[in-house]
């Protein structure tokens, strides 16, 4: 009882430390947190819903009314008529209108997904069996990210979810993800960002988010890749401009891809 409670009043009452996650009994989408999954999340509630709703009480509506008006007692001599034109020219024209209505808003999401505007940050996932990597290509920076066991989850961090080494992006910037696999087809997502591409081996494949709060978001690997499939989480900590420059200096050093020094590092970063 105390624990149904507990899950009622989740959806009220909303924590300081915003963090997206999947929540128990959960119907719908997780909050969305950029342009893009408000973009999903509107075309799902008021489009595709109203459309599917009304679709199934109209189907609901004639299978009752067939049932009753045709029933064998009131019809003792069935009648024998097989073809209408005006109904088979509207139930052929009418699902074409309502797929083109649904496919016009449809393309337009998935074409600004495509479409990815002037990075700030480039981030590259690569799935291995069975965790991700990342890097930084600007920064040289690399690092590979496991779930945390169940025996060393702190209280704040969720079970399957939490990893020991989290993507950090910074707010309101736009964040290019490429994406790759280095064995097995696995998928990179992120369900609060609209995000999910696979990772395919041999080749990058290339999205894009624009966190819009500042948070911790959690996805999973979405392509059964193998025994240990559920334990390859994905978290992204969206943090502010200072925090993110912060954490760069710190991650330069501790997960520099190669050990450059430091004029040489100018004359890179100035080419
Ligand atoms: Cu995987």
């Amino acid at each position: 009882m105390k624990k149904i409670l507990y899950i009622f009043l989740s959806y009220f009452v909303t924590s300081n430390a915003f963090a997206n996650q999947p929540k128990d009994w959960q119907l719908g989408f997780q909050e969305a947190a950029s342009s893009t999954m408000r973009d999903i999340v509107n075309f799902h509630d008021k489009l595709l819903l109203p459309i599917i709703i009304a679709i199934s009480v109209f189907v609901l509506f004639l299978m009752v009314y067939a049932c009753i008006r045709f029933r064998a007692s009131a019809n003792p001599v069935p009648s024998k008529r097989t073809h209408n034109v005006a109904v088979e020219v509207l139930w052929t024209l009418i699902p074409c209108l309502i797929l083109i209505v649904m496919a016009v808003p449809s393309f337009k999401i998935l074409y600004s997904q495509d479409a990815i505007p002037k990075a700030d940050v480039t981030v590259k996932a690569i799935g291995y069996q069975w965790y991700w990597g990342y890097e930084y290509p600007d920064e040289n920076i690399i690092f590979d990210s496991y779930m945390i066991e169940d025996k060393d989850l702190k209280d704040n961090q969720p079970r399957l979810l939490a990893v020991d080494n989290e993507v950090v992006v910074p707010v309101n910037k736009v964040v290019k993800v490429l994406i790759t696999a280095n064995d097995v087809l696995h998928a990179w997502a992120l369900p609060s960002f609209g995000v999910k591409r696979d990772a395919v081996p041999g080749r990058i494949n290339e999205t894009w988010f624009k966190a819009e709060k500042v948070g911790t978001y959690y996805g999973q690997c979405s392509e059964l890749c193998g025994i240990k499939h559920a334990f390859m989480p994905i978290t992204v900590r969206v943090v502010s401009e200072e925090e993110y420059q912060e954490w760069l200096t710190g991650a330069k050093i501790k997960f520099a891809k190669e050990i450059i020094e430091e004029d040489q590092f100018k004359k890179l970063a100035s080419k």
